[in-house]
């Protein structure tokens, strides 16, 4: 039995293996612009780089309580979205975490091998969980557990992720580090990097620039969803709070303006393209000039996948074929790797 780390584990994996993509969504709500701006264009983008692997995180979305009747129409919603966001269902590996039952069996296994000490560190479970922490399940607090067997049972490299998640993405390092060691396995788990580079990394509520644009604000006007239609994307735009003063001609100039600079980012985002560029277009125009462009190119952009994802769910045996044949597919890969880890672990059935 080895003592607990007595600090973090860095430094480089010697793993020698292929690079794999590995990254998902809870089925938990309405996806939104900063879903889609941190991580789903990334996934469509990455598929042709690098084998990709995309899930649909029905396991976590059970840390906090879904209508069992409602669950796997939420999972059809989170696959329609990848699909409609140009994930190719015969390019990359879409599939639902719980019909690949070794996420789960990984994740019990790195329970024991992450320290209490770490998970107390984590600010999203703080952020979560609020004052009452002792009300909620266990589950959210042990998620970043899961999230790491997520990666690491296919032996993923790279994770596209906004960057709330890169303090999960150090922790599942520290994990694979510390497998490694106490198993005596140098290399056999990789230490993965977080891709969460980008202006859409971090999107803000259109009501509150300090705020996360998240699925559970309960104000509907802070965010725009995949599935609004043009109107309501305009219309949420056109209200989003910014300030009086015109757009600065650097970006020095949004210090202190968290709303304004919120906006340049989502026009960069959605445009391909750089803080700098929005600004040296917009540089001393007003949001009442810059609000209709911003409107304009969101309903440009997102219109066409709400369009999709509605022609998608039209036809759920076909998103379930997507699903069935994903998690074929991603067992083929998470199998080999948890029958290694039961040997390394000494388990009887391994
Ligand atoms: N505001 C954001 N900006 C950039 N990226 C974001 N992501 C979430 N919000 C933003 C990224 O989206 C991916 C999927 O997130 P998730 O649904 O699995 O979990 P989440 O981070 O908890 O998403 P929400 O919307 O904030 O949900 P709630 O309100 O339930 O907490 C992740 O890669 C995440 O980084």
């Amino acid at each position: 039995m080895t003592e607990p780390a007595p600090a973090q584990f860095t430094g480089p994996s010697s793993f020698v293996g292929p690079d794999r993509v590995l990254s998902g969504v809870q089925p938990t709500g309405d996806l939104h612009l900063g879903n889609y701006l941190g991580a789903l264009v990334k996934f469509a983008r990455l598929q042709h780089e690098i084998p990709t692997f995309i899930f649909v995180a029905d396991l976590h979305a059970i840390t906090a309580w879904q209508e069992p009747a409602k669950l796997k129409g939420q999972v059809r919603e989170i696959a329609a979205a990848y699909l409609a966001t140009g994930l190719d269902p015969k390019v990359a590996t879409i599939f639902a975490q719980s019909a690949v039952p070794e996420h789960a069996e990984l994740a019990w296994v790195f329970n024991c091998v992450a320290r209490l000490g770490w998970l107390d560190r984590m600010t999203q479970f703080k952020d979560k969980a609020g004052k009452h922490k002792e009300r909620e399940s266990v589950g959210l607090y042990t998620y970043p557990v899961l999230q790491a067997a997520d990666v690491l049972v296919y032996k993923a490299t790279k994770v596209p992720v906004g960057d709330d998640q890169k303090q999960h993405l150090e922790l599942c390092r520290d994990i694979a580090a510390k497998f490694n060691h106490d198993f005596d396995a140098p290399g056999f788990f990789p230490l993965p990097e977080a891709l969460t580079q980008g202006p859409g990394a971090r999107i803000m509520s259109l009501r509150d620039g300090s705020a996360k644009m998240s699925k559970s604000d309960p104000s509907d006007n802070s965010r725009i969803n995949l599935t609004d239609d043009a109107d309501t994307i305009s219309q949420k735009v056109r209200k989003a709070r910014t300030d009086p003063d015109p757009l600065p001609e650097t970006a020095d100039g949004l210090e202190g303006r968290a709303e304004a600079r919120n906006l340049v980012g989502i026009y960069a985002a959605l445009a391909g393209t750089t803080e700098a560029q929005v600004l040296a277009e917009y540089a001393g125009q007003g949001f009442g000039a810059f609000k209709p462009k911003l409107a304009d190119l969101a309903v440009a952009v997102m219109g066409p996948i709400g369009a999709e994802m509605r022609r998608l769910l039209d036809d759920p045996a076909e998103i379930d074929r997507i699903l069935g044949d994903g998690a074929d597919r991603a067992r083929a890969i998470a199998a080999p790797t948890v029958a290694e880890v039961k040997k390394l672990v000494g388990f009887w059935a391994g």
